[in-house]
């Protein structure tokens, strides 16, 4: 079920006003400086009152006869080339210089990663994310199928154990295997600068709570579709239709601009449909990024929508093959992860959650997060009001 918003959203007006400003100042500086040259003012028949300002003072300055000799026709045809050249050169510089850090910022596709989790594939520890023993990792290299491998903490979670990856959270102080909040975080940095169409995810079961009020930070202008996921876990009979009021309301108190609203389950696959032709609508051409906080279900999402997509689209089944892992452990996706499913160009990412401090997950211990999760519907109850 699609709760429609109208569309709010206007790119440029998010643009902030000294970026441009220290963007362009050094060219119009070099380039659109007028020359003053004193040659010119020579040739012209006016008489030194009829010039401006400055450029009397500098004629009058001079004594006749004194002074440079006047440049000719040719010596200012030159001069005009030569500053045409430096002004071609400077915004060649100018350009290579931002492509460099588009590189840097870019999500860097080119180390092997575990297909499941997203981590940098390694041989060297075995309790640490992505390992893989040196014999399938050579082999695997040599048939060229890095993407295909599943490191050793993937093959785990896939079989219900709980191993935490993130450090400072769930009691877990931190150690050489584990990696930080900050460092997660950090891996998401690139995306305000990148033109993309982000899905964020909301959890129906703490909406306040996994909500990421501060998601421009991450998103920049980018437009965003809202995804409010777990909607199987709410009391039978639930009024959809109330529970999109809220959730709008909700959100234009918190002054989030967004295409639409979608109530989901990657369960039941309610909702999943109306996102899928929500993302192919409004991608045009860019990348999609599935973001949110920890454990809203990202993974899971991205699976109900390739197993949608799948029925209409090779691509995406395909792409159902090596998806991302999903674990009911806060920290699964421990780097971006990049899938194929579109035909008509842009990728789709897996992101790692963002790991907020005032979280359940951030204070128990990831053993005992499975049984403080809900496995089923939740149970509404009515108490009597009593007045006194
Ligand atoms: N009932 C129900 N459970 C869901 C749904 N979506 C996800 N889950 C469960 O929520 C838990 C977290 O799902 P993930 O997909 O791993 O969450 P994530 O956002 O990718 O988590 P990180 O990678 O740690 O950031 C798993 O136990 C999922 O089975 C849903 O729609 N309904
Ligand atoms: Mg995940």
């Amino acid at each position: 079920m699609a709760l429609k918003t109208p569309s709010t959203f206007l790119s440029p007006l998010f643009l902030p006003k000294h970026y441009t400003l220290s963007i362009f100042n050094p060219v119009s500086l070099n380039i659109y400086r007028k020359p003053t040259p004193l040659s010119c003012k020579s040739t012209h028949s006016h008489s030194p009152s009829q010039l401006p300002l400055s450029d009397t003072k500098l004629l009058s300055s001079e004594p006749e006869g004194t002074g440079a000799a006047s440049p000719t026709r040719g010596d200012r045809f030159l001069e005009r080339q030569q500053a045409d050249e430096a002004a071609k050169l400077l915004i060649k510089e100018i350009k290579k210089t931002k492509k460099k850090t588009k590189k840097v910022l870019k999500v860097n596709t080119a180390t092997a990663c575990c297909y499941g989790c997203g981590a940098p594939l390694q041989t060297s520890e075995v309790d640490a994310p992505g390992f893989v023993d040196m014999d399938t990792y050579e082999l695997k290299k040599k048939h060229h199928q890095l993407r295909t491998i599943l490191c050793g903490r993937c093959r785990l979670l896939s079989h219900g154990h709980m191993i935490t990856a993130v450090g400072g959270n769930g009691g877990y102080s931190g150690g050489k295997q584990f990696v930080s909040a900050d460092e997660l975080r950090e891996k998401l940095s690139h995306l305000r600068y990148e033109k993309a169409l982000i899905v964020k995810l909301v959890d129906i079961v703490d909406f306040n709570g996994s909500f990421l009020s501060r998601v421009r930070d991450l998103a920049g202008a980018n437009p965003i579709i809202l995804v409010v996921t777990k909607v199987d876990l709410l009391p039978k009979g639930t009024d959809f239709n109330c529970v999109g009021d809220w959730v709008v309301e909700a959100i234009t108190k918190k002054k989030l601009n967004v295409l639409s609203v979608h109530l989901t389950s990657s369960k039941s696959l309610v909702g999943i449909a109306g996102v899928a032709s929500e993302i192919q609508k409004e991608k045009k051409g860019r990348d999609v990024y599935i973001l949110g906080s920890a454990n809203v279900g990202k993974s899971a999402f991205i699976s109900a929508l390739l197993k949608m997509m799948a029925q209409r689209d090779p691509a995406a089944a395909a792409a159902q093959k090596y998806k991302p892992i999903q674990s009911a452990v806060p920290g699964t996706t421990l780097g971006p992860i990049q899938i194929d499913p579109f035909l008509g160009g842009g990728k789709l990412y897996d992101t790692p959650g963002v790991h907020l401090h005032h979280r359940q997950a951030a204070v128990v211990h990831s053993e005992d997060l499975p049984i403080l999760a809900p496995q089923s519907r939740l149970r509404g109850q009515s108490f009597p009001v009593r007045f006194v």
